[in-house]
């Protein structure tokens, strides 16, 4: 089954590598053959090579649309050798046979993400391209198709190996990954066609290819497999690409928290410096300040058990002074817009911590689309990019909040919004006091949120709880009095909750007679 090369078609987009391959096949005594661009670049290294469309007997027309879409490329590429009308075929059409195969395609992901205009984009949808590597791929049992430039280093290991020929197991992976990549490859033009220029939110149906990126080490639990796919099409508009600086390869829960986290920072964009802690997808501390290093102060007060093996994010770059800070305490990732020399070097003296760097904080407002298994299917939604501002409250109660309070009601709207449900946040002078979440009644929730506020003013040796003049945030309606009066019995002054309960004339009397005041937003970001 072994198949000695003797004539090999190249015609790829990307030449890296292909004038070393082709020089290499040539001296191998293998006849080159090739399309327009490819022909060139070989021809000016000095190789011998024949155009396809000598092959053919028909120019490259059409703007190069039709090159290689001819039976006596595809008859070359498919015939069954050792079948006798095959070869009476090849003989009678004067077809030669195709040993090899190589083709990458023109760059559609790239010029999409270029920005290229609608007509550009189409031009580079190949087609000639994936039906070679189709008919090749099919034809394994003959053919070699190398797809994947990173691959001409196994195809040389493979011809010095067995004297010049590929052997069918060699055959079977590259055609495995052939079509795969012709897969990927369709699938970025259809989802380009729903999505990006058809503007579908909901198309009838769609395909997202997702490459491998990394296999980590293991998923949420050691029992478990894990690994990291990005798409294989554009990645979406306004998603961070994070650059790791330093630490352990980051784990299936290091990249659920980092994500996290970023999501909740993006809130906070261009204002004052912030630090989240997060652990297990929900923050344990946020605070805002005049400096970072304050900022993370603070938010390590809200609940410094929490934090031991927490991510932290930060909304500018990290400085010296902030970064020793963090050290101090075990983080497993730090994530933040930039980090100056100084804070680089003390991170790198705690060599485990991972420490990503973006570009900038994403926008919380952008569109996208937020996607969840379930057994047997998949849920898809508009991601939750409502943001509520001050101009979009409601006061519901007698007393008229102040600026104070409204500043620390939106400060804990922004957080309880990344916290899993039911989601209670405390705030109070632009830090959480104190954070209830997933829990399944809001009264617990609430409950839980005090405690944390009551333990953490005994270990810091605070007169009082931080939830004493606080705001609190909810992320949903509270069904009924009790969740408000537990929050009131905690010592807040003001609510921010989206209201619409059957009972909120009940709750809004109960906030009355409390004498606090009362905001609705008018929106819920329930998160499971
Ligand atoms: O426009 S095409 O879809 N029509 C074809 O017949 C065809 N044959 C090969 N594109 C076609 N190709 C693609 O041209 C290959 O997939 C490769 O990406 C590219 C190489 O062209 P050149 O050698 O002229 O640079």
């Amino acid at each position: 089954t072994d198949v000695a090369i003797k004539r090999a078609l190249l015609s790829v987009s990307d030449k890296a590598g292909i004038v070393e391959l082709a020089g290499r096949l040539a001296k191998a005594g293998v006849e080159l053959v090739s399309t327009g661009g490819t022909a060139r670049a070989l021809r000016d290294a000095g190789l011998l090579v024949r155009d396809v469309s000598d092959l053919t007997g028909f120019p490259e027309m059409m703007d190069g649309r039709v090159k290689t879409l001819h039976p006596v490329v595809h008859g070359g590429l498919l015939a069954v050798r050792d079948d006798p009308e095959h070869a009476a075929a090849m003989e009678a059409h004067d077809i030669g046979a195709i040993d090899l195969v190589v083709v990458n395609l023109y760059p559609f992901v790239n010029t999409v993400m270029s920005g290229a205009d609608r007509d550009t984009i189409i031009e580079n949808i190949d087609i000639g391209g994936p039906s070679m590597v189709r008919s090749s791929a099919k034809n394994h049992a003959y053919v070699t198709i190398v797809t994947d430039p990173d691959d001409y280093t196994a195809l040389y290991d493979e011809l010095a190996d067995h004297d010049g020929a590929t052997t069918l197991p060699f055959r079977k992976r590259m055609a495995a990954k052939a079509f795969a990549a012709t897969a990927v490859y369709d699938s970025a033009i259809g989802s380009w066609f729903a999505f990006a220029d058809q503007g579908e939110t909901f198309p009838e149906s769609f395909t997202v290819a997702f490459s491998l990126s990394s296999t980590l080490r293991y998923g949420e639990n050691p029992h478990q497999n894990a690994a990291l796919y990005l798409p294989g099409g554009p990645a979406s508009p306004g998603v961070p690409q994070a650059e790791q600086i330093q630490g352990k390869a980051l784990s299936y829960n290091n990249l659920n928290d980092a994500d996290a986290a970023l999501g909740l920072m993006a809130e906070f964009a261009s204002e004052s410096p912030a630090i989240v802690i997060l652990k297990h997808a929900n923050p344990c501390g946020v605070a805002q300040s005049s400096t970072l290093l304050e900022a993370w102060r603070k938010a390590l007060a809200c609940d410094s058990i929490s934090a031991f093996g927490g991510i932290v994010a930060s909304n500018v770059p990290l400085d010296g002074p902030t970064a020793q800070a963090i050290t101090k305490i075990f983080t497993e990732v730090v994530i933040a817009p930039g980090a100056d020399d100084a804070a680089r070097e003390a991170f790198a003296a705690k060599p485990n911590l991972r420490l990503l760097l973006i570009d900038e904080l994403p926008d919380p407002a952008r569109p996208g689309l937020d996607l969840k298994s379930i057994a047997g299917g998949m849920l898809v939604q508009s991601r939750d990019n409502g943001v509520v501002g001050e101009d979009t409250l409601k006061v519901v109660t007698k007393r008229q909040p102040s600026e104070a309070e409204i500043a620390d009601a939106l400060f804990a709207w922004k957080v309880a919004k990344h916290v899993k449900s039911n989601a209670i946040v405390y705030a109070k002078d632009g830090v959480t006091a104190g954070i209830g979440a997933g829990q399944m009644n809001r009264r617990d929730s609430s409950r839980i949120a005090a405690m944390r506020a009551r333990e953490a003013a005994e270990s810091e040796g605070w007169s009082e709880p931080r939830t004493m003049g606080s705001a609190v945030a909810s992320d949903a309606f509270f069904p009924f009095a009790d969740g408000l009066i537990s929050a009131v019995e905690a010592g807040a002054t003001m609510v921010i909750q989206p209201g619409g309960s059957m009972r909120d004339e009940e709750v809004i009397t109960a906030a009355d007679e409390a004498g606090i005041a009362m905001v609705f937003t008018g929106m819920r970001h329930f998160k499971h």
